[in-house]
């Protein structure tokens, strides 16, 4: 990211070409360290917003953190997410959700599981009754992502073109996911191709909710650990209020962004 958090229009242009844009190291090792220990804690003292793998029992992903845990509080209202999220949107932004997606790496025969081809915005659409794609999930890799452990696969300009699909039971029972039909996904994926985000740990993916995404179980025994935050344009706002509050927030005041330093500072 250029200075001060601002976005290039180059960079903005290609968020809305492509339906997302990655940014390399935008967190710095020292802060990605500390959204380490942060993810150590909230997986030690695990609240009960918790799935875990059918297979292992092991963590899958922990709803809601940045409500009960500074670290995650402080991130989702980091000036270098806000401000890019505000500029992606066009105007304030409040946050809809986050989540950690752990991904374990392999320690037993049975690998932590992947995610079927969907799109995020078609559940919030669906169940909570969120107006409008105006939406954008922002993944923070807190571990280093390659070909090997699972990278989350993105369908490029898949944004394009509203929901997709068919309403499909979520593999882990937590949510309602429309799963990509497979005739559907060749012509997109031959269209736009597939793509692998990968980089070191402190990288920023910001992917529009629109944009056809999945990844495949982890055999490799490196662990693959995002934190991702959805930030939705201000007036967008669910009309339904079936989920639970760590799910689905029903605070929709704009966040302000904080000082810079502010993962650091104590
Ligand atoms: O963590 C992943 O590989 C995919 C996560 C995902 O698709 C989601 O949380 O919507």
């Amino acid at each position: 990211l250029a200075d001060e958090a601002e976005l290039s229009e180059l960079q903005v242009e290609e968020f809305h070409r492509e339906g997302y844009l990655f940014c390399p190291q935008v967190f710095s090792p020292g802060e990605a360290a500390v959204l380490l220990d942060a993810l150590a804690e909230v997986v030690e003292n695990a609240p009960e917003h918790v799935v875990r793998e059918r297979e292992t029992g092991g963590v899958r992903m922990i709803h809601g953190s940045h409500l009960h845990h500074d670290t995650w509080r402080r991130l989702s209202r980091h000036p270098r997410l806000v401000r890019p999220a505000r500029r992606l949107l066009g105007g304030p932004v409040y946050v809809y959700q986050s989540r950690l997606n752990l991904k374990e790496g392999l320690a037993a025969e049975r690998p932590a599981q992947g995610y079927p081809w969907h799109q995020d915005f078609s559940t919030w659409h669906l169940r909570d009754g969120m107006p409008e794609p105006r939406a954008l999930v922002v993944f923070t890799f807190l571990d280093t992502v390659t070909p090997a452990n699972a990278p989350l696969l993105v369908v490029p300009r898949s944004h394009r073109r509203g929901i997709f699909g068919r309403a499909a039971p979520a593999p882990d029972g937590e949510y309602r996911q429309v799963v990509i039909a497979a005739a559907e996904l060749r012509e997109l994926c031959e269209e736009g191709g597939i793509a692998a985000q990968c980089g070191p740990p402190g990288s920023v993916l910001f992917m529009h909710c629109n944009l056809v995404h999945g990844s495949t179980e982890n055999i490799s025994p490196f662990r693959r650990a995002l934190y991702s935050i959805v930030f939705s344009a201000a007036a967008n706002h669910p009309t339904r209020f079936q989920a639970s509050r760590s799910y689905a927030s029903r605070d929709f005041t704009p966040v302000e962004p904080l000082a810079d330093d502010c993962l650091l500072a104590r």
